[in-house]
């Protein structure tokens, strides 16, 4: 079954602050393909970090999971006995879909999910955390400590795979950064409406930080060692390693 196409800005929207509704839910997989440069590689790594990573009797956690990729991903990679995947969304829209594909899809360790905000959800025994393109959305005040707490939750030697959309300190880098963005996505079928339609609805919503911002906190958070594995344009993913 092909993905149902995003078509949601392509006519003249009444601007409003971007929400992971409905609407967002059904087209979701498409969007995020024909947006985020370097998905699909993400998402496979998941899979070989968990391979790597989880070990046996613990949980692996998928914060902001919205339809499941991670969590999936995860459940396919771990090669260990007695481990849970739990993926966490506040969006019910979200989470409802997320069940019907995880159901659709084969996987070997069980998942579970859960209806809640990430930055209270309780965690522990961890071996593995992904956090694919979620902490930008949450308050920039409350990044730290849902770093601390997933930090707190990992077991030593744990991972935590941190993908993020990101801003660069020189204007220029940035520009530049922004501009092939959007030439990517206008390769991938997306208007000039399309994109500035989407962007006016993410200002505010979607905060991004700059790597050197990213790997500072996470050492100073404690993680042992931290760095981008991933990166094409605005776009990278960082592991960090308890
Ligand atoms: C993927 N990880 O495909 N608590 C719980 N969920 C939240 C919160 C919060 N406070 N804030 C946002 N979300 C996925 C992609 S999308 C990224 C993640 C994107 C959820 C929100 O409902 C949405 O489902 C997800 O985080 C962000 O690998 O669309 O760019």
């Amino acid at each position: 079954m092909s993905d149902k196409p995003d078509t949601l800005f392509s006519s003249p929207v009444k601007a409003m602050p971007f929400a992971f509704d409905q609407k967002v839910a059904e087209v979701f997989p498409d969007m995020i393909k024909r947006s985020v440069p370097g998905y699909p590689i993400m998402i496979k790594h998941i899979e070989k970090f968990a391979s790597k990573y989880v070990k046996q009797g613990t949980n692996c956690y998928d914060l902001g999971c919205s339809l499941g990729a991670a969590s999936l991903a995860m459940s396919q990679g771990i090669q260990q006995n007695g481990c849970k995947v739990i993926g966490i969304d506040n969006s019910e829209a979200m989470l409802t879909r997320c069940q019907q594909h995880i159901d659709a899809f084969k996987h070997q360790t069980e998942i579970e999910l859960h209806l809640g905000d990430v930055t209270d959800f309780p965690m522990s025994n961890a071996s593995m955390v992904a956090l694919n393109f979620t902490l930008q959305f949450i308050d920039k005040n409350k990044r730290v400590e849902l770093l601390t707490a997933i930090y707190e939750a990992l077991n030593p030697g744990g991972i935590l795979v941190l993908s993020e959309k990101v801003s660069f300190d020189d204007p220029q880098m940035n520009q530049l950064m922004i501009d092939v963005h959007h030439e990517f996505k206008k390769e991938n079928g997306y208007s000039d409406l399309e994109i500035s339609q989407k962007r006016n609805s993410l200002e505010n919503v979607l905060i991004p930080e700059t790597l050197p911002e990213h790997l500072k906190r996470l050492k100073t958070i404690g993680f042992k060692t931290a760095d981008c594995w991933f990166q094409q344009f605005n776009f990278m993913s960082i592991v960090a390693i308890k």
